[in-house]
């Protein structure tokens, strides 16, 4: 009998199904096993159906988990939809059908296909961002971060009511600009009393300043700021989805409005954001992104006096900068203020003035992103004022210029051209004065006529000369503060998140705006706050959210006064922000989670998921999960201990020749000569090869449920692990999934003969198979911890490449080969685990033990040569059969490049001194 797999892949998939076989076990039931919580990026249930990235990261977790199982471990791996957002309602507006409608059907689509894919989810635990007993706590979590704050005295949130106190204990003081900060006579200083500062206790305060004070400090708070309004879906965007001035998603043009919207004060917790990436096991490039997405900088405020000004009120008469590199301030030739700052209008003299307004309209027609790309084209005009350097009363013009963002620092800039390639650009083309006040260190060679932005050593400085950067930052701010003039100050690139769209598919926010505007929280009785039914949910084209139409759900009253609930709806990344939280707990209507159920399973051992989350997800998440950590929701200040991206997997490569109009060509007409693909048929034609991004408009897309009719899903799943390293980038290649196919089909003939009985002997396993058979249980068991699954099917194949030349496979061998295999074609290793004699499902089966005395007898290193050159070394038993030094020579991972695509003409093992390999 072939190998049948579409029937035997359907009957596990329903055994599995009806006998629950993946169910974690609750905490109670668990006993002393330990736990591992592998957890997989939930997919947002598009219309077009699972693409062959989603099972690349799922078969890698689905493997883990498998082999946890197997390792007695409590394995959780959940699986659910993140279904609110754009596209489901896109696609829903040009269609006219309810996006409810489309995205059960989108779930129902990706729900058969990853069950096709035999993935070993724990289905009672499935979950659906859209539905309301799930984003009935997404709104409380969003009641959470309206109710509490950040207090500055130890960086950790709490309840307002407990900002309340601390106000009227006069623990805490308000500031100037309405932030609280810690009583200063606390720490033995005195209020700062001066003209510029003034901190004022809470009985110094009117109501309505109490008021204001009280929801300033929110996590979740009202404002209106300017944002990214993108006319064609209708909706303001956050700054994470606006790429180059364009809509991430769509490409559509995006521009600057100023609009009232939700935020979420993920700033307050930037410095936590960042140092508690250090502890995290993820790729470093993932924990560079998020660094430099929060972009902390450490410099100084240095205030600069206007020179013969006119203004009466104090904040009139001084411009403040922000700079990282207070040691150059001697090297300050002009002052540079955004186009934007308040004090442009007051500063201007009157014969600048129309140049001014000019130049002030043109750089508001262009995007921040825009502005802040790198040009060597310097824009800017001269209001006419100048400034004062507080270190030597100097002069410096001051000029407006679009290189300075007013959303930045504090909008204003010293100039030092010697020092910064912007000024140095800008300094040249307006012919302002070049001054270098930092020498390079005697190792580095500069030349001294272009900036040098690095570290050096002070000079032309006065009071900081000879000093080095670092130590001439310290004393130049000293000396400043000594003078009123600088005080420390550190930035942040991050900004808030807007937390507003003004679409209908959403989860409303549980929250009512009374006659004055005024947010306030509904009790948390009301919750769910669902969405009421609409036929017409299309953007309304203005900022006014289509919800507001619905007008008996809009219009409540408030202590028998009209009021309007928030019409406006969460953004996508608000469900996905704790969907691994509700997976412990699913169907607690009383709780978020159960304590005991949270402090038993997190953090998540293993996440596995793609990249482009890196700013986005990730660290909205590990922001909400501080804010639950620190009200004491949860027990761990981060959500996700081990990150692993999935690289992409591109289309199968393409090959067109090398001439003036390049014709594309088929794989099979090509050949590699020298290093170079030709045409078989005309050698002298050179030809290229690339692989693009999979997409419908290319063609190139591969349909997964093609593929399982085809081969079935555990040629699938090994071939995607088989393609290469998790995390790299990897073309889709037919060829390749054959492949497997031929192995899995050759495993069921070395172990089930034709007549269906099985292939197997009650003999010991021969010395040199049963010392391979432990090596392989060892290594694949460490491949599949270290994640290394490609090289983990290698060993399975070696395996079986030796077995297969016996007439009957022992049945310790066989039965060990189907444990193995398990993990990577769990069909075809259930059906052969049930064919030996067993019962019960494989899935909790103890993975088989090596036995180490088996391991330690000889080995020898070969080097393998491909067409004469060294590739690749290997190491295999002294007492290793011909066959199996050549597929180990093969399968090795430096050879494989030279393999791939060509054909192997001679393969030699030349007895205990090398492989030869001879490909063309
Ligand atoms: C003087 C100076 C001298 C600077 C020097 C740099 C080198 P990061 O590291 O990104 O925080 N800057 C400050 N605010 C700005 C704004 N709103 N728009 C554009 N540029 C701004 O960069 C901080 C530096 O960027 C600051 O330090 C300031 O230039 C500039 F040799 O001040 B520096």
């Amino acid at each position: 009998m072939p190998y049948d797999f579409a029937n035997l892949e359907k009957k596990w998939q329903a055994y599995w199904l009806e006998h629950k076989t993946f169910a974690a076990l609750e905490p109670q039931q668990a006993g002393g096993m330990p736990k591992a919580y592998i957890l997989d990026m939930f997919p947002y249930p598009s219309g077009a159906g699972l693409h062959v990235g989603h099972p690349e990261g799922y078969t890698a977790t689905d493997i883990v988990s498998r082999y946890l199982r197997m390792r007695g471990r409590n394995v959780l791996h959940p699986m659910g939809w993140d279904a609110f957002g754009l596209p489901a309602e896109q696609y829903a507006v040009e269609k006219n059908v309810h996006p409810r409608i489309t995205t059960e059907q989108n779930i129902a689509t990706f729900r058969r296909q990853i069950q096709m894919l035999g993935l070993s989810y724990d289905w009672d635990r499935e979950i659906n961002t859209t539905d309301p007993s799930y984003y009935r706590w997404t709104q409380w979590i969003f009641l959470q971060l309206f109710g509490s704050y950040l207090n500055p005295a130890d960086n950790r949130a709490y309840p307002i009511a407990h900002l309340l106190s601390e106000l009227v204990n006069e623990n805490l003081v308000v500031g100037p600009d309405g932030s609280v900060c810690v009583n200063p006579t606390l720490e033995g200083m005195e209020r700062v009393t001066g003209e510029m500062r003034i901190e004022r206790l809470w009985r110094e305060l009117s109501p309505d300043e109490q008021r204001d004070v009280i929801n300033g400090q929110r996590l979740a708070y009202m404002d209106e700021i300017p944002v990214n309004w993108c006319p064609a879906l209708g909706t303001v965007l956050a700054n994470e989805e606006v790429i180059d001035g364009k809509s991430e998603r769509g490409e559509h043009p995006v521009e600057k409005r100023p609009l009232r919207q939700w935020l979420l004060r993920i700033t307050a917790y930037a410095d936590r954001l960042l140092a508690d990436l250090d502890a995290l096991d993820w790729p470093e490039s993932l924990k560079k992104m998020q660094r430099e997405w929060i972009g902390r900088s450490v410099g100084a405020d240095i205030d600069f006096e206007i020179a013969d000004c006119q203004a009466t009120d104090e904040n009139d008469r001084t411009i403040t900068v922000f700079t990282t590199r207070p040691d150059t301030l001697y090297g300050a030739t002009y002052m540079v203020l955004s186009p934007e700052h308040p004090l442009v209008k007051t500063l201007t003299t009157i014969d600048r003035q129309v140049e001014v307004e000019q130049y002030q309209a043109q750089a508001a027609a262009r995007s921040e992103r825009d502005r802040m790309v790198q040009t060597k084209e310097k824009t800017g005009v001269f209001t006419g004022a100048y400034a004062i350097n507080p270190v030597n009363q100097e002069l410096l013009p001051i000029y407006i210029a679009d290189y300075v963002m007013m959303g930045y620092g504090t909008g204003a800039i010293m100039a030092v051209p010697m020092h910064d390639e912007r000024d140095y650009e800008f300094a040249v083309q307006f012919n302002l004065p070049l001054r270098t006040v930092v020498a390079p260190p005697a190792d580095i060679m500069h030349p001294s006529d272009k900036p040098f932005i690095g570290d050096g050593v002070a000079i032309n400085s006065e009071i900081i000369n000879g000093l080095p950067t670092a130590q001439a930052k310290e004393k130049i701010i000293r000396h400043l503060e000594d003078l009123g003039a600088a005080s420390k100050k550190v930035n942040y690139k991050l900004r808030d998140w807007l937390f507003s769209r003004q679409r209908y598919w959403g989860e409303p926010f549980p929250i009512v705006l009374d006659d004055e505007g005024n947010a306030i929280a509904i009790g948390e009785a009301e919750l769910p706050l669902e969405l009421p039914a609409m036929d017409d949910f299309k953007p309304t084209g203005t900022p006014e959210p289509p919800l507001s139409k619905v007008k008996d759900w809009a219009n409540v009253r408030i202590a028998g006064k009209p009021a309007l609930r928030e019409t406006n709806t969460m953004p996508q990344w608000a469900g996905s922000c704790w969907y691994y939280l509700r997976y412990l707990d699913p169907h607690n209507d009383k709780k978020m989670v159960d304590p005991a159920k949270e402090r038993y399973w997190m953090p998540v051992d293993l996440y596995v998921g793609g990249a482009e989350h890196a700013v986005l997800h990730l660290l909205y998440a590990r922001f909400w999960h501080k804010v639950l950590f620190d009200l004491g929701h949860v027990s761990t200040s981060e959500p996700f201990g081990k990150l692993v991206n999935q690289g992409t997997i591109l289309g199968e490569t393409e090959y067109s020749t090398l001439e003036k109009s390049p014709r594309k060509v088929a794989e099979a007409d090509i050949e590699r000569v020298e290093g170079r693909l030709r045409l078989k048929a005309s050698p002298a034609v050179e030809v290229d090869a690339q692989s693009f991004k999979m997409s419908k408009s290319r063609g190139n897309v591969i349909n997964p449920d093609d593929v399982v009719r085809e081969f079935g899903a555990d040629s699938f799943r090994l071939y995607e692990m088989y393609m290469g390293p998790l995390e790299a980038v990897k073309p889709w290649n037919t060829r390749g999934i054959v492949g497997m196919f031929r192995f899995l089909s050759g495993v069921w003939r070395t172990l089930v003969n034709e007549d269906q009985t099985l292939r197997v002997s009650d003999e010991p396993i021969p010395g040199a198979l049963d010392r391979l058979m432990h090596r392989t249980i060892k290594k694949v068991g460490s491949d599949i911890e270290g994640l290394r699954f490609n090289t983990a099917i290698a060993e399975l194949i070696i395996l079986h490449n030796e077995m297969s030349s016996l007439t009957a496979t022992p049945r310790a061998l066989a039965q060990n080969l189907a444990l193995m295999l398990a993990p990577f074609a769990p069909h075809l290793a259930e059906e052969l685990w049930q064919r030996l004699g067993h019962d019960q499902s494989l899935a909790r089966h103890p993975w088989p033990a090596f036995d180490p005395d088996k391991l330690s007898e000889a080995t020898m290193e070969l080097p393998v040569q491909v067409n004469g050159k060294v590739r690749d070394r290997i190491v295999v038993p002294s007492d290793a059969s011909e066959e199996l030094i050549l597929s180990a020579a093969e399968t090795a991972q430096r050879v494989k490049p030279w393999l791939a695509g060509k054909t192997i003409r001679s393969r030699r093992y030349i007895t205990g001194r090398l492989v030869n390999l001879v490909v063309q």
